[in-house]
């Protein structure tokens, strides 16, 4: 079907059969990651508005902003928060960043109001990232922004006051399991020695941290900032079943509305993919992908390599047409400043929104998925075991209730066959059709209208044509 998506006959036949298709790749795809969930009616009306969603800023801000990626004098190779692991920072000398702590910059308003031009529909930002240190007022520990540094402001309390003002949805990351600040957390092996034995038998009190801290700062952060849309816990190590559990049913005593991503060691509200992964096909299942914008999630002050933002719409329109939401990082400087080149990135996809909202927003997934590209005829695999894809990015297909949109991010190389009544989205221009071979194609206007991605709405019931 590549370039060819049914004629008008045939969409006709085919849409009746579309949610066969859909619930098909479900279970290709729940027979690949897990076992399918029983159907849970109170867990589906929590995710109906992430489900609408599609697009949220993820900020990972911390100590960690400081150093940058730099540590007395020598670069630190790898993620810029994950500074103190990589470079051994004992304890007692990475602290002493809180006393430099003081972003005088920082304006919560003024990144919400990026959130929001950027088209990003909720927010996540670290509240405790591995390295232990709050970036709220924690009665737990005086280790917090409040408390620790000369800043003395709640950066999440500023955030959470901004986005209620603005009508955004606010959710936070929450390091559950590694602490690098406390003995009994896991991850911190250079000061603290080794997590767990090789046979797994573990060496450290854990349960100690996680009652004395982790889960109270979840308690906090869910009576103290108003209604919080989601906790994203992370890298669930040691965390079994029931430990995952004692943070669930915390979560949902506190806020039964609150989501749990797909991180925290027992069934979260939806999947989180790995790091910048996008599965190859589509699913049901509600889904997330975190990804970063650049090549770390906390600044690094050598990290320039920014994704430009034509890529950063096709992994928008690629994620919305498999069924997931993008959730895109930004890592703030020590200043408080978001870099201006990830400003200015987020601003031209937003721009992009703007005149193609309909296309993503609480669009539904593609009905076909041959677009998405195949898997290796000759069964070649990864180095993970993994069958290989080779993705086709020429084109993906969103829907909803009587439309179906092409965004095509190149022009298309064949006249594409279509049925009748398509339009562009962007200008709602009438798009010419042609007769070809007894079948309705169109060839894309050269250039495109926004060589970006330009989108082609066609309605497939000829009577509800709005044009
Ligand atoms: O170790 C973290 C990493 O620093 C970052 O927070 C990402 C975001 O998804 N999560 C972990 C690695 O997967």
């Amino acid at each position: 079907m590549r370039n060819q998506p049914p004629t008008r006959q045939a969409w006709t036949d085919v849409l009746p059969v579309l949610a066969c298709l859909l619930s098909l790749f479900a279970l290709v795809l729940s027979a690949q990651t897990s076992a399918p969930r029983p159907p849970d009616p109170t867990r589906e009306k929590r995710l109906e508005w992430f489900r609408d969603a599609k697009y949220g800023l993820f900020i990972h801000w911390g100590l960690y902003a400081i150093p940058a990626g730099e540590w007395q004098g020598k670069r630190s190779l790898g993620l810029g928060e994950w500074i103190m692991n990589r470079s051994k920072i004992p304890v007692r000398e990475y602290e002493a960043l809180a006393s430099r702590f003081n972003p005088i910059r920082f304006n919560a308003d003024e990144w919400v109001q990026l959130a929001q031009d950027a088209g990003m529909k909720y927010i996540v930002i670290t509240s405790k990232h591995h390295d232990g240190f709050a970036m709220f007022k924690s009665k737990v520990s005086p280790y917090n922004v409040v408390d620790a540094t000369p800043f003395k402001r709640d950066v999440l309390k500023e955030l959470a006051d901004a986005c209620a003002k603005r009508g955004m949805r606010l959710g936070f990351y929450y390091s559950q399991s590694q602490d690098w600040h406390e003995k009994e957390g896991a991850g911190n092996t250079w000061d603290f020695g080794p997590d767990q034995t090789p046979d797994g038998k573990e060496l450290k009190t854990y349960d100690t941290y996680l009652r004395g801290k982790a889960e109270p700062q979840v308690k906090e952060l869910l009576t103290g900032y108003g209604p919080v849309a989601l906790i994203w816990f992370d890298t669930p190590r040691m965390m079994t079943p029931e430990r995952g559990q004692r943070f669930a049913d915390i979560v949902r005593t506190l806020q039964p509305n609150t989501l749990i991503d797909g991180r925290l060691g027992t069934e979260g509200d939806y999947r989180s993919t790995g790091d910048n992964v996008i599965p190859p096909e589509a699913s049901t299942e509600a889904w997330e992908t975190p990804a970063t914008i650049n090549d770390t999630w906390g600044f690094r002050k050598d990290d320039t390599n920014w994704k430009s933002p034509g890529q950063i719409a096709f992994k928008l329109v690629d994620i919305v047409s498999k069924g997931g939401n993008y959730l895109l990082n930004v890592g703030p400087t020590a200043e408080g400043v978001i870099p201006q080149p990830s400003q200015d990135i987020l601003r031209t996809v937003g721009r992009w929104l703007k005149v193609n909202a309909e296309a993503v927003y609480g669009a539904g997934a593609s009905p076909f998925g041959d677009e998405f590209g195949e898997y290796t005829a000759r069964g070649a695999k990864d180095v993970r075991g993994q069958k290989l894809f080779y993705p086709q990015t020429e084109w993906r297909v969103t829907t909803r209730a009587g439309k179906i949109y092409l965004t095509f991010f190149g022009e298309p190389r064949a006249p594409f066959e279509i049925p009748t009544r398509a339009y562009r989205l962007a200008d709602h221009a009438r798009i010419d059709l042609k007769m070809e071979n007894g079948k309705t194609t169109f060839s894309m206007e050269r250039p495109m209208l926004d060589p970006m991605a330009t989108v082609v709405v066609v309605e497939f019931e000829g009577d509800r044509v709005q044009k």
